[in-house]
């Protein structure tokens, strides 16, 4: 695939996509993205690309790197896992980056005329682990503003809607941005009270019935493409599952997306993509 490092034109965007995805991404797909900020697609990814995205993860947990973190709380029987900025050091995951639909269905659910990587990060969570994400949107934990953001959510085993995640379908469009919390105390980072621009994040669980809640079961080689500022939690965001599961997030913006350090709490990634260039 032709790319400029950065970004991949308009003109490219469909060469990046293969017959099941663009078939997914329908128009229908697309007004579910923008009405809801999050779609569900089936089969958008064939079997090589879950192997690359195991053997990418299973990689980064032989040979942990500077973004490979350990976010399990004290007490928990189990591992909660993340690695995100592998692919610059990870042939696999670089693999999917560049060479799997996933950039094509970004740019056509986003309506994108230019699609630039924001992050990879994928998560393992063991059997037995007490913590999954809380609730959150991801647009406030990076230094990428402006345009249209989104994430394709790419989970390796089956997931029952237990094991998925859950979506505040609509909350991309509340014009709020809400303050970041660390996935393993489920406190706000430092700094982010002081900052002033995040609001405190309603009680959704409090009041689930004041929400239009929803999520998906889903098999190996399904989806789920989300705006990066639609509200949404790990299901069970405390409750410990059966078996051990991986997921891979991968998050693009459009050509309207500028760099823009957003605080104190993202500085190493900023100092990190400041020395990328
Ligand atoms: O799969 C998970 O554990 C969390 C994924 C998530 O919240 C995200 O990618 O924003």
């Amino acid at each position: 695939m032709r790319h400029t490092g950065r970004s991949i034109e308009r003109s490219l965007i469909d060469s990046v996509i293969d017959a099941p995805a663009f078939a997914a991404c329908d128009a229908s797909a697309r007004a579910s993205y923008d009405r809801d900020g999050v779609v569900c697609l089936r089969q958008a990814f064939a079997p090589h690309w879950l192997g690359q995205i195991a053997d990418g993860i299973a990689q980064d947990c032989a040979r942990p790197h500077r973004f490979f973190r350990d976010e399990t709380p004290p007490g928990s029987p189990a591992k909660y896992l993340f690695g995100f900025w592998s692919w610059p050091d990870n042939p696999a995951l670089r693999d999917v980056v560049f060479n799997s639909p996933a950039a094509g269905i970004a740019g056509r659910l986003m309506g994108a005329d230019a699609v630039t990587m924001i992050m990879d990060n994928w998560f393992l969570r063991e059997a037995g682990a007490t913590n999954g994400a809380p609730w959150h949107h991801d647009e406030p934990y990076f230094d990428f503003d402006g345009g249209r953001m989104c994430a394709i959510w790419i989970p390796l085993e089956p997931a029952s809607r237990e094991e998925a995640l859950t979506f505040a379908a609509g909350s991309h469009r509340w014009g709020k941005l809400f303050m970041p919390f660390d996935f393993r105390d489920r406190v706000a980072f430092d700094g982010v009270a002081a900052h002033g621009g995040y609001a405190a994040l309603p009680d959704i669980d409090g009041a689930p019935e004041t929400y239009r809640l929803i999520a998906w079961a889903l098999e190996p080689g399904d989806c789920l493409v989300f705006d990066l500022r639609t509200l949404h939690c790990a299901t069970a965001g405390t409750r410990p599952l059966p078996r051990t599961i991986r997921r891979l997030s991968l998050r693009f913006g459009d050509q309207d997306v500028r760099f823009r350090p957003r605080g104190v709490w993202t500085e190493e990634i900023t100092r990190f993509l400041i020395d990328q260039g």
